[in-house]
């Protein structure tokens, strides 16, 4: 019997025709002169695409000052369009899917990448404990933000919502929202990050007022079936956590479930850490498990998954689909290689992020599969 992770799924206006998933993934790649997806990035993503697979883009900065790392790609210039066309072009001549995650880094960029090397912004001036990289790759520690005026969210808002129509102008097939692993949306989630005593702090039903915000702008530009949103519930990236996540996350997954939006990413807390270390926390609740019962459409699972915890999440109806990322930068072919079971290349971090073809479009498909559909 095909196990249910092989098998098709609807996704919004989309019939998938397997449920693995590429992840999310910041490559840092990008050409560095207008940060513009090139040709080598739209290799990568080919190199991934299946008929009927869905891939979602790394992380894409909706404004300049969203940005936080170096050669990350944007979709908020014209030529960022344009360079992401190659991009789902690519994607779709191989009858792939794809949805690009919007984002915008908060508290944890730094200076170094903010027009005019402004302070970066952040709900409250409330700096994370630890270290970034700043625009010439140098560790450098997390800088105090400057706290978002009242005057400036709903043009914050706005840009949300022109991001994700320069995507389906760029020929994506949806976008997701990131709200996940400690940048702007989930500060503004958090206590530990978000000190506001305005509309956007202070009750749960405040901090979750900027998510919700950008949801519906994001909705309204591009439609709920073209809609999805990441969350980390338990995460601890970038200074992140909340110390009781449950309360918040109970209310913002119910909230989201009234727009029906085409998904929810969850990434399970066992991976916590962004994929920035392999270890695996134990005795972790289920992401999953705590909200399938709370969410009426797409549920993808991620975080620290191999080919049997994928087959039985998926056949236990705890996730509909689960997203890969490491295994997937290793094998451009990975929906191919779980289905028959293959072996898989190992992955090599150190060229996770930047540089060039070397650990990104190297590594090699089965021999006899390059090309196959999965
Ligand atoms: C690893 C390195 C840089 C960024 C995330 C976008 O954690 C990221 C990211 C991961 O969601």
């Amino acid at each position: 019997m095909t196990d249910k992770l092989f098998t098709p799924l609807q996704l919004g206006p989309y019939t998938l025709q397997h449920r693995v998933v590429l992840a999310p993934l910041t490559r840092m790649r990008a050409d560095p002169d207008g940060n513009v997806p090139t040709a080598l990035n739209a290799a990568y993503y080919a190199q991934r695409a299946t008929p009927g697979g869905l891939l979602i883009t790394e992380a894409t900065p909706v404004s300049r000052q969203g940005h936080g790392h170096p050669c990350v790609p944007g979709i908020h210039t014209a030529a960022q369009v344009q360079g992401w066309r190659r991009v789902t072009d690519a994607v779709h001549a191989r009858g792939g899917l794809i949805f690009m995650q919007l984002w915008h880094t908060g508290r944890v960029s730094h200076s170094s990448h903010q027009p005019g090397g402004a302070a970066p912004v952040g709900p409250s001036a409330v700096a994370a404990q630890g270290r970034t990289i700043d625009a010439h790759w140098q560790p450098v520690p997390y800088e105090v933000p400057r706290a978002l005026e009242a005057a400036e969210m709903a043009p914050l808002v706005d840009t949300w919502a022109a991001a994700a129509a320069n995507a389906v102008a760029a020929g994506f097939d949806g976008v997701e929202v990131h709200g996940a692993n400690g940048y702007l949306l989930e500060q503004f989630l958090q206590s530990r990050s978000n000190r506001r005593t305005d509309a956007y702090g202070g009750s749960i039903a405040n901090r979750c007022r900027l998510v919700l915000e950008v949801v519906d702008a994001v909705v309204a530009a591009v439609g709920r079936d073209r809609t999805g949103i990441r969350l980390s519930p338990w995460g601890v990236a970038n200074d992140s956590g909340e110390d009781e996540p449950l309360p918040l996350y109970r209310h913002l997954v119910g909230e989201l479930a009234l727009r029906e939006l085409a998904y929810l990413h969850l990434i399970e807390p066992r991976a916590s850490g962004a994929g920035k270390a392999d270890g695996v926390r134990d005795g972790q609740p289920s992401a999953a498990a705590t909200f399938r019962p709370l969410w009426p459409t797409v549920l993808i699972d991620a975080g620290g998954f191999d080919r049997a915890g994928a087959i039985e999440a998926v056949a236990s109806g705890r996730a509909d689909a689960v997203a890969f990322g490491r295994w997937f930068i290793a094998n451009p072919d990975l929906p191919h290689r779980l289905r028959v079971g293959a072996p898989l290349n190992p992955y090599h971090r150190p060229t996770f992020y930047g540089g060039g073809a070397a650990g990104y479009t190297d590594y090699p498909a089965l021999a006899s599969t390059a090309g196959a559909p999965a």
